[in-house]
């Protein structure tokens, strides 16, 4: 490799409105993060963009009813979503805002952008008015009975038994939602249309040209868009929380007054003026991850989304950024999620269905979750939370397949060796077997990750795991220190060498254990790269890195077991399968 790549990574930006489900965290930011991870531990150039998505009506009413300012409201959320994803170990290089100044700007200029390439349009249309309110009711804040269902408490965005998208215009019996008000009328207003019918056909060659490094779930989504045909699409609103509507000059477009920005239409921009701010706060080059005249041309984007974000993120933002008639980087590679379900259904806190992030995190350290929630990422199929399936993932693949040979083998070095790794004794042939082991799952593993298979990443990770094990028991040191020290000292110094690879390719799913090992290993900083991804790797080397002589220590214990006494609680507490 003669230069790193560089690498932009985003996450669907979290809604603002209360701290995320493991689920939501399984779905974007947690495998976001590990790749991330793996990446910079590839020795690429990683820039990892966050930040939470703060306008929209459900922001505002959920400030409403907790009877403070929307402003209030989000600072508050964002400190609390900040402190669980550092409470998980996200690794962001920045969490921005999207409420945030640089947004605001970057949103109107991409707006005004768009109209002079003749892409928006001032359209008159009829929305729904609560004359009790005295307003306009956008999306949430109507609610009514569905056209489709016939459900009588459907948003006028969307019914949620059925699924479908609505205008609220369709519902029938409106009512609004603040005032629970009646009194509905069906007004004329303007709003600014993105008129995506004209990008169409650049859409569809992009997505072509895009779309080989797409799973199928997001290339088939776009593709349903677009072969239903785009439509204008109003990107404001009757709200007075978000980014405004201006002219060039900076005032407020006239009509436009108490509207703003549809939340849709600035929450993906937020990848980018948070990539702004990052680069604001370290002294970076933001243009330089995307523009494409200014070297984003040679980014390699990828972006982690969950399965319900995919359109906005295939068709609707690529709009903005394609008809703006300036040279954006547009995502290159696209990981999209289903769900991880509690036991087959829904999260719900009302219900006491399912963990929260920072809930998790008071039960347990980071890493049990994150383990679980990789190693059963819902990739092919929506994936069911179960608490036996996690107490056996943490008890069998983090206790017992890891810890236990860590433990094992440094308690060993410190009784036998005077915790110093042993210099004695020539390879045979159980270390050949583990060589070639190494030979070649190193190499899948780093595919794995590359093409962003999180599962059988992490079902990778703990087969090597596996494979030392197998290798200790093969080359039995305990046995051969009764009849040849020598011989027992290769087994000790291959399976020293061994927990401190292992704790390298743990990183990226659980850091904080990676980290305990490495520390009591004494492995400095610069050599907690990944190998194997050279062509030229010497695997046999892998299992002699440590300097013969160098003092370890046995670390802490690792994991703790999950106890079914704590299964019955936790089922008890957040629910269960029954
Ligand atoms: N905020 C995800 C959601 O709340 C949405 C993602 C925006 S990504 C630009 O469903
Ligand atoms: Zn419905």
């Amino acid at each position: 490799m003669t230069h790193p790549r560089r690498i932009l990574v985003t996450s669907a930006l979290p809604y603002i409105n209360g701290v995320k489900h493991l689920g939501n965290l399984a779905g974007s930011m947690l495998p976001a993060d590990v790749y991330s991870r793996m990446m910079r531990l590839l020795g690429h150039d990683v820039t990892y963009i966050c930040a939470t998505d703060e306008h929209g009506t459900p922001a505002e009413l959920a400030a409403q009813a907790a009877g403070v300012s929307v402003q209030d409201y989000c600072d508050e959320q964002y400190e609390i979503q900040r402190a669980a994803g550092e409470g998980f170990n996200l690794s962001f290089d920045w969490f921005g805002r999207t409420s945030r100044p640089a947004n605001h700007a970057l949103t109107q200029h991409l707006a005004q952008a768009l109209e002079s390439q003749g892409l928006i349009e001032e359209r008159t249309s009829k929305q729904v008015y609560s004359v009790d309110d005295g307003r306009f009711l956008p999306d949430r804040y109507v609610e009514g009975t569905c056209p489709t269902c016939g459900y009588e408490k459907a948003r006028g965005d969307q019914c949620d038994n059925c699924g479908r998208l609505l205008d609220p215009v369709d519902l029938i019996n409106p009512y609004s939602a603040v005032s629970g008000g009646r009194n509905i009328e069906i007004r004329d207003t303007n709003h600014l249309y993105l008129l995506q019918t004209r990008m169409q056909d650049r859409i569809r060659e992009w997505v072509n040209s895009k779309g080989a490094n797409w799973p199928s779930l997001a290339v088939s989504i776009a593709n349903k868009w677009l072969d239903e045909g785009l439509i204008a699409r109003a990107i404001t609103r009757d709200l007075s929380w978000g980014v405004k509507v201006t002219d060039p000059d900076g005032n407020l477009r006239p009509g436009f007054e108490d509207k703003v920005f549809y939340v849709w239409f600035d929450a993906p921009i937020g990848y980018i003026s948070a990539t702004q701010e990052w680069a604001e706060a370290n002294g970076k080059d933001w243009e330089a991850l995307w523009k494409t005249d200014k070297g984003a041309d040679e980014v390699e984007y990828v972006q982690f989304m969950g399965k319900d974000n995919v359109a906005f993120h295939t068709v609707s933002f690529p709009v903005t950024l394609l008809g703006c008639g300036e040279p954006w980087k547009t995502v290159d590679k696209l990981k999209a999620f289903n769900w991880v379900t509690w036991y087959g259904g829904k999260f719900s806190t009302s219900m006491k269905r399912g963990v929260f992030m920072d809930q998790a995190l008071s039960l347990l350290p980071s890493d049990y979750w994150r383990w679980y929630l990789i190693a059963n990422a819902p990739e092919g199929s929506d994936a069911a939370f179960t608490w036996e399936g996690f107490q056996s993932a943490v008890n069998s693949d983090l206790a017992n397949v890891l810890g236990n040979f860590v433990n094992r083998i440094t308690k060993y070095c410190v009784s036998k060796f005077d915790g110093q790794v042993p210099a004695n004794g020539t390879p045979g042939e159980a270390e050949a077997w583990m060589t070639a082991e190494l030979k070649e799952r190193l190499p899948r593993l780093i595919e794995y990750y590359e093409a962003m298979e999180f599962r059988k990443a992490a079902a990778e990770t703990r087969a090597i795991w596996a494979a030392g094990n197998e290798y200790l028991t093969k080359a039995e040191p305990w046995v051969k220190y009764k009849s040849d020290v020598d011989a027992a000292a290769v087994g000790v110094r291959a399976g020293l060498n061994l927990a401190a690879l292992f704790g390298i390719i743990a990183q990226p799913i659980i850091p904080d254990a990676a980290k305990k090992i490495l520390d009591a290993l004494g492995i400095p900083e610069e050599h907690r790269k990944m190998p194997g991804a050279a062509p030229d790797t010497d695997f046999a080397a892998l299992l002699d890195a440590l300097p013969h002589g160098m003092a370890i220590s046995a670390p802490d214990v690792l994991f703790q077991k999950i106890e079914d006494e704590q299964v019955a609680e936790w089922t008890e507490r957040f629910g269960g399968g029954n």
